[in-house]
């Protein structure tokens, strides 16, 4: 029902009177850029800001922008960055439409930094969640609390038989991956990445103590304790050396006729020397119904073949740990290194073990182009060693020289050139400057992008991806650093641009974080955060963000009755069955906090 009611307001294109105003529902810090969005045609109009007791404080004319294909609507834009002075409950007004209430106040972004966080928190495996750090309604037992695992053996779900091996991993701990269990070293490679680098950037904030989880007090750094938890699971998930396994090496076949293209073949089996590298994933072999509580989770839980992508999210995200663990936890550091080492050592011996993407029960984060692995593993481990072997491959790497696009968990390339970019390395001054460079001329080609949408968004794409939200909060993350290398205040407003779609600023008139803003989002596709499917589970817990509108793979069933009838922006659904509109993943609630605490700082 919720699905259709958003359908049906999709598509009205050029309404002569405003229908709504969209604007951030958190709110705004004083000195910040101020837009909210109407839903008009037209000439522009007269809009007036009203405070709590409904007295007009400002008024104005809008700017029309007209046709909008991102959002389907004709738009005009209220520019009211003017206005700053404190007060709670404003709402802007134009003809007859009204904005949701929003505060002016400074720190706005802090409690949403700290929430975005404790996602995190919530999302570990083997370790109860308690009640303590998150209130009663969120506890709960610990899932898979002992986690040891056998490997995938026999055929998968397109035929194809695999060995098996002759082990066994320990591999409890981690956070889950996103409304699943999964715990995917792909994808958990870009989001550690993530709080690892907001702690480089900014080591005093999230001291000890400053957040609510079991690591409070041990004399670390909360952020890089939350990391951690993660990182003790990658280096779980490396294969102890010595070991042969048969996998397919080679890039994968055409898709035989008649199949479509994402079902290639994998290449041809091949004995392999594995040893340091790491299992694509831990999984449940059957995917889980709605509801289910991690720690009811009856399916099998299996260990699926080494990846060369997995092997180099391990190398470059436990070098980084080496970097940042060096002389607060010197054993921690030094276990880091000898594993990223031994990861980049197995990835060369293997530099071409694909995914398969055939394994039922769980995502497939298969992988075609490792290049920009190779380099970014190159790039973490250079910065910490300042060995020459890195520094080669890095420098040498085509994506050192390339442009900058937003991170994502099969492009990686800019985590390593964020590295390179600011950390300390003995890379000569003219080439961090360089670097430094590509960085904010990637954020000023997502300004001039931000010209070319009506909700001013640094973003666009003729079709939204899966996780769209997460493309968008990445780039801000790069606008943030952009504005940390030049100080200008037009990099600030991207971010704030940004961060104003995801919490209202949008053509659902949605907060994507739950918690956060008068119409946020409540049903996330998720297995334990599931009211809506029974009564006796919680929502979820503020801070936690929606993948957003999908336009390019409407997969689940909520997202197919939308296909074709939405535009872009408009292709989503706050619906617990909605997997590729509105689950919850680790690396999109990574990006989330990243931004948020940039803006906090
Ligand atoms: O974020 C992933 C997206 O880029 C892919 O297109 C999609 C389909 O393969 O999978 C997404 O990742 C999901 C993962 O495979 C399993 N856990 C939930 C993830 C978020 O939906």
């Amino acid at each position: 029902m919720r699905a259709l009611l958003l359908a049906a307001t999709a598509l009205t294109l050029g309404a002569a009177a405003p229908q709504s105003v969209q604007v951030n529902q958190l709110g705004f810090e004083p000195g910040d850029a101020k837009l909210a969005i109407v839903q008009a045609g037209g000439a522009p109009l007269d809009w007036t800001l009203t405070d709590a007791a409904g007295k007009v404080v400002a008024r104005g004319k809008t700017t029309a922008y007209g046709k909008d294909p991102a959002s389907g609507y004709e738009v005009q834009r209220i520019d009211f960055s003017n206005y700053r002075t404190p007060g709670d409950g404003y709402r802007l007004s134009v003809g007859g439409a009204r904005s949701e209430p929003f505060p002016i106040r400074a720190s706005i972004y802090r409690p949403l930094a700290r929430d975005a966080l404790a996602f995190f928190y919530h999302q570990r495996a083997g370790v109860p969640i308690e009640a303590r750090f998150v209130g009663a309604k969120w506890a709960r037992p610990a899932g898979h609390a002992r986690e040891v695992a056998k490997c995938f053996a026999g055929k998968d779900e397109r035929g194809i038989g695999w060995d098996g091996c002759g082990y066994t991993l320990d591999v409890t701990g981690g956070w889950y991956d996103a409304g699943d269990h999964g715990k995917y070293v792909v994808n958990g490679g870009i989001a550690v990445w993530t709080l690892q680098n907001a702690y480089e950037r900014k080591p005093s904030a999230y001291a000890d103590n400053s957040l609510k989880m079991p690591e409070a007090g041990n004399r670390h750094n909360d952020l890089l304790d939350e990391a951690r938890y993660e990182i003790e699971f990658l280096l779980r998930m490396q294969i102890a050396d010595g070991t042969r396994a048969r996998v397919p090496v080679g890039p994968p076949k055409p898709a035989k006729p008649g199949k479509p293209v994402w079902e290639s073949e994998p290449a041809d089996f091949a004995a392999i020397d594995a040893g340091g590298m790491a299992h694509q994933k831990v999984a449940d072999r059957n995917w889980t119904k709605l509801p289910m509580p991690p720690q009811d989770d009856p399916e099998e839980r299996l260990l699926y073949p080494p990846t060369t992508a997995a092997t180099l999210n391990l190398a470059a995200t436990a070098a980084q740990c080496a970097r940042l663990w060096r002389r607060l936890d010197d054993a921690f550091a030094k276990r880091c290194l000898a594993a990223a080492e031994r990861a980049w050592a197995a990835a060369k011996r293997n530099p071409q073990v694909y995914a398969t993407n055939s394994f039922t029960g769980s995502g497939g984060y298969g992988d075609g182009d490792v290049s920009d692995e190779f380099y970014w593993a190159a790039a973490e481990l250079f910065a910490t060693t300042g060995a020459a072997e890195y520094r080669t491959v890095a420098t040498h790497s085509r994506h050192f020289t390339a442009e900058l696009r937003e991170p994502g968990w099969p492009s990686t390339a800019s985590l390593g050139t964020i590295t390179l970019a600011t950390a300390r390395t003995p890379l000569p001054k003219a080439e961090t400057d360089r670097l430094r460079t590509a960085i904010v001329a990637a954020a000023d080609r997502f300004l001039a992008d931000a010209k070319g949408n009506g909700y001013g968004i640094p973003y666009v794409a003729s079709g939204y991806p899966w996780g769209s939200n997460s493309n968008l909060l990445n780039r801000a993350m790069l606008l943030g650093l952009a504005h940390d290398l030049t100080g200008d205040a037009k990099y600030r407003a991207g971010v704030v641009a940004a961060i104003d779609y995801v919490l209202g600023r949008n053509p659902m008139n949605i907060s994507y974080v739950s918690g956060y803003g008068a119409r946020a989002m409540q049903h996330p596709h998720h297995r334990f955060w599931a009211p809506s499917l029974d009564p006796k589970l919680p929502g979820p817990p503020r801070g936690v963000l929606s993948g957003g509108p999908n336009s390019t793979a409407m997969s689940d069933d909520v997202a197919m009755k939308l296909k074709g009838k939405c535009a872009p922006q408009t292709c989503w659904a706050d619906d617990v069955n909605a997997y590729a509109l509105n689950e919850v993943a680790i690396n999109w609630n990574a990006p989330l906090f990243w931004v948020a605490a940039w803006l906090d700082d």
